[in-house]
């Protein structure tokens, strides 16, 4: 049911909007503002008429103001129930008028333990005890109270008023009795979080990469239309700290919102592209890049990337790392009439933006520029959360140790770091198989590797057929170690002469033995990249 507004108590840090807000409550409405010193004294300022908290609970602010608010007189006016005979009775005795609506926002915490240098006391000092007690009273009774914690709400709340004769709606104040828990369970967890990571300090405890509550906030950035199938639930939830050039901080300039789908195999695709210096294009499917490639420039990548597997590449998504130029857009979209679910990055020429208008489905993602990614990444499973590092290759020619007679070629070893780069990409077991700089074979997700090696090769032969090359002196990468020689074997007969991997088998004396029989150039580079 609808509930009047006729006594308002307010009391805001982020003083934004206020003046105007209870101006309107006042003017329009005739509404009384009860108010604390700060928030009085801007009110009054702007020409609105105030009763000061101190007047209206007969105690002056005291304490340093850490007692300004909590006083039957206020708590009991929030709480007390307008239906119940019992609950008006004691009011009416103990003089305690109603409160029909409570605007407040809280002492900034978070902004204050964000200053390198804070200290403790100060630290406690911006712990709100007051404003959260009203938030919690008033969203309590929302039955019959209005509580409002955000300025993004006042124009809501006044338009509400608008339309329900100067009263608020039920439906209004169920909206913002859930915003009031949100927000004062979400400025605890602040606290307590700071605190726990200060007393870990002061215990000298080892600093590790994953504290014992995880800092990072998530607020909800969108529902989704559905998640992986069109029978599951689903939104997205972006770190309050994300990366500038993150994809939950990219920014949408074009095409239909993105679905579950979407966002998982931008962010693989994103992932692989970044790992280039020189201009790069991903073109992938499915969580799979099923064509990568690198050129003197981003436009020829993509053609590249593109004649890897044109088959695969029809719906999939294509990243770049360099600014997308018109003639990369008229490549996919008038030559080759690639149907692309999203195109993602740093940022479009305008030209290339006119053109991309167009295609009024096509999602096109701008994230302002390459540099890292979020440092963690987690992952649910059945009731519970996993957490890690990102994966990044951080290893390059300088740590590849030859174990084979024969060395790469040029060519080869160029390809080899080519392939490292894009295999931690491919699902594991993953095998990926290159010539001059484009991942023309990949071979993923198979429970053993020998498959993913024939998957991958079957793949580069078709790729040099539509190419009309010769499917020989071709490299390949093998995200994890060999555990037998059956892989070299069969990579072998198959047109390959360069392999790159960790190594660390036990069998590895086997597999090297393998490859000086076969005359191939291995290459170690100590470190795995799995990707389940
Ligand atoms: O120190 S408090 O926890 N004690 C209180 O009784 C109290 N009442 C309101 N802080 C209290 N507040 C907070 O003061 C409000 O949540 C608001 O953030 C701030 C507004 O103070 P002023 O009006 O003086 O700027």
């Amino acid at each position: 049911t609808d509930r009047p507004v006729n006594r308002a108590l307010v009391s805001v840090t982020d003083k934004t909007g206020v003046v105007e807000f209870c101006r309107q409550l006042q003017d329009t409405y005739g509404v009384e503002i009860v108010s604390t010193g700060g928030t009085a004294k801007a009110l009054t300022a702007g020409g609105v008429d105030v009763v000061e908290i101190g007047d209206y609970t007969g105690f002056p602010e005291m304490m340093g103001g850490r007692v300004k608010t909590l006083h039957p007189k206020v708590h009991g006016g929030l709480l007390a129930r307008r239906d119940d005979a019992g609950h008006m009775a004691e009011a009416e005795e103990h003089g305690i008028p109603m409160i029909d609506l409570v605007c407040v926002n809280l002492y900034e915490f978070e902004k204050t333990v964000a200053s390198p240098d804070v200290t403790f006391a100060d630290a406690v000092e911006h712990i709100d005890i007051g404003g959260p007690s009203m938030l919690r009273s008033a969203a309590k009774n929302s039955d019959s109270v209005t509580v409002v914690c955000d300025p993004a709400d006042y124009p809501d709340i006044l338009d509400d008023m608008a339309a329900h004769g100067g009263a608020t709606s039920l439906e209004l104040r169920r909206r913002l009795q859930v915003k009031a828990y949100t927000t004062t369970a979400a400025y605890d967890t602040a606290i307590s979080t700071w605190l726990a990571g200060r007393l870990a300090e002061d215990e000298g405890a080892e600093a590790t990469a994953f504290p014992e509550r995880l800092t990072v906030g998530l607020t909800k950035q969108e529902d989704l239309r559905y998640g992986e199938n069109p029978h599951q639930a689903a939104a997205f939830y972006r770190e309050d700290d994300a990366p500038a050039h993150s994809l939950a901080n990219a920014v949408q300039l074009n095409g239909k919102p993105l679905s579950y789908n979407n966002l998982l195999d931008t962010d693989a695709a994103w992932a692989a592209v970044r790992e280039f210096d020189e201009p790069a294009c991903i073109i992938l499917k499915h969580q799979n890049p099923c064509g990568s490639a690198v050129a003197e420039d981003v436009t020829a990548a993509y053609d590249k990337a593109y004649a890897c597997d044109p088959v695969s590449a029809f719906g999939g998504i294509i990243a770049c790392n360099r600014e997308v130029p018109l003639s990369l857009v008229e490549h996919f979209a008038d030559v080759n009439k690639q149907f692309v679910e999203v195109l993602i990055a740093p940022s479009f020429t305008d030209e290339a933006l006119e053109r991309l208008a167009r295609r009024k489905n096509l999602r096109v993602l701008a994230t302002g520029g390459v540099d890292a990614p979020a440092a963690l990444e987690m992952r649910t499973v059945d009731g519970g959360l996993l957490v890690q590092e990102v994966d990044r290759v951080t290893e390059t020619p300088d740590d590849y140790r030859v174990v084979t007679e024969r060395q790469p070629t040029e060519q080869e070893l160029h390809d080899l770091e080519f392939g490292w780069k894009v295999v931690k990409t491919v699902k594991s077991n993953a095998i990926l198989v290159a010539k001059d700089d484009a991942g023309i074979g990949m071979g993923p997700g198979q429970p053993n590797r020998v498959d993913s090696a024939i998957i991958a090769c079957d793949r580069a032969h078709r790729a040099c057929e539509r190419m009309g090359l010769a499917p020989e002196n071709l490299a390949a990468a093998s995200d994890a170690f060999f555990p037998f020689r059956d892989d070299v074997d069969e990579l072998a007969a198959r047109g390959v002469t360069a392999i790159i991997q960790p190594g660390g088998s036990v069998r590895d004396e086997e597999v090297i033995a393998a490859c000086n029989e076969l005359g191939i150039a291995m290459v170690f580079t100590g470190r795995r990249h799995f990707r389940h």
